[in-house]
């Protein structure tokens, strides 16, 4: 039995304001060409297909015309869709019924009332069954109906649903999942793209997995192994300068008998576009400048200690793409442990103030700093920190 497993394409997504539609069309046709090179049995995709609740008509356009023609080249294979974070379950789930019948399985919203379970798609092949589980993202909230008091944290939620699976231990078992799942307590490498948890109540601990031949993540963006044969297999896409080093892959699968390692390889992804970190001093950044290098996203660190007039100007001339730009010298680290000290005086509103007008260049308009004093004002209030004094010009 042989898979793919790809996640979070997060499709619509935009990288600092730059539509990554050609990129992830790209990416998405270059998928198509190594399903139709391997030949698996199932493509699954773990979460986070759109990259919000409510995808634009062109996001949509673009996952439908992906899984159309995945579907009409290998229409033998089987593709397992679950929704993650970003998506919204019941969008997700739609003609799900039709879709099935093109040996596609949708699974949106993880089973809400008694009778009703996970989806669950079984293969053979010579050694015997393979049992695919969908497990879609899954609040405790969702599962409300079951029990008076609500569960109380993501793991005790999981847990419910996958003890009340009667998971046939002596067959093949692979489980498609979106949660944030943690080792011991050990967490996965993390990068800026991800919708950071605050605390610890999202965390789900691998050990609910142990019936699984395969546990195949959605949710980091970094692939990796988190222990065992359960992994992130990450985003086919940086989608953030943190991952500009990150090497992006196809995470190919294929179990033999029961019981055997499964042989797991990484099928390499290459981009449209790069993301690159540059560092240097301004004419070294505008030297090299050669090839396709300017059509990459580069974000730019200049390090001169002498700061050239107007970089942007001279930069934009040759890089298409940037996507910051900012100093690293004698003067900014100095600045900065200087306004570190000071922040930690000032009050929320101020520090913010300041922050914004260092990214966007300017003050904030009357409605954007009545806007914040209010969320300064509720954090603060919820926080317990306090009132704090908001006219401060
Ligand atoms: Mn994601």
């Amino acid at each position: 039995m042989k898979f793919f497993h790809i996640s979070d394409l997060h499709i619509g997504k935009q990288l600092h304001h730059y539509s990554l539609k050609e990129e992830q069309e790209h990416i998405l046709n270059t998928i198509i060409d190594l399903a139709k090179r391997e030949g698996p049995d199932a493509v699954l995709m773990a979460g986070d297909i759109y990259d919000s609740g409510v995808p634009s008509a062109e996001a949509v356009g673009l996952f439908d015309s992906f899984l159309t023609r995945l579907s009409r080249t290998m229409p033998e294979m089987w593709i397992l869709v679950i929704a993650g974070n970003h998506d919204s379950g019941k969008r997700i789930s739609f003609a799900s019924d039709i879709l099935a019948k093109h040996r596609i399985c949708i699974a949106g919203l993880p089973p809400m009332e008694e009778g009703e379970f996970l989806k669950k798609v079984v293969l053979e092949d010579a050694w015997g069954r393979v049992n695919f589980y969908l497990l879609p993202f899954t609040k405790p909230s969702h599962l409300r109906k079951f029990k008076k008091e609500p569960f109380s944290s993501y793991q005790e939620a999981v847990e419910f649903l996958l003890e009340r699976e009667q998971v046939e231990r002596e067959e093949r078992n692979v489980i498609l999942s979106h949660q944030f799942y943690t080792s011991s307590g050990r967490k996965p490498e993390q990068s800026d793209s991800e919708t950071i948890s605050v605390g610890g109540i999202e965390q789900v601990d691998i050990s609910l997995l142990k019936d699984f031949d395969y546990g195949a993540l959605g949710h980091i963006h970094k692939p990796q192994n988190i222990g065992g044969h359960v992994r992130y297999c990450g985003t086919p896409l940086a989608y953030s300068v943190s991952e500009a080093e990150q090497a992006k892959t196809v995470t190919m699968v294929t179990l033999e008998g029961k019981g055997e390692e499964p042989d797991i390889r990484e099928l390499p992804l290459m981009p449209l576009r790069r993301v690159r970190k540059l560092k240097g001093r301004l004419h070294e950044i505008l030297e090299m400048a050669q090839g396709s290098i300017v059509e990459d996203y580069v974000s730019i660190t200049l390090t001169d200690e002498i700061e050239a007039y107007e970089p942007m100007e001279q930069l934009k001339e040759i890089y298409h793409r940037i996507l910051e730009l900012g100093v690293d010298n004698k003067r900014t680290r100095e600045v900065t442990d200087i306004f570190l000290e000071e922040v930690e005086d000032m009050n929320p509103l101020t520090a913010f103030l300041g922050f914004f007008r260092e990214m966007r260049g300017r003050d904030m308009t009357e409605g954007e700093r009545a806007l914040t004093e209010k969320v300064v004002l509720r954090c603060t209030e919820e926080s317990g920190e306090g009132e704090y004094e908001t006219d401060l010009y």
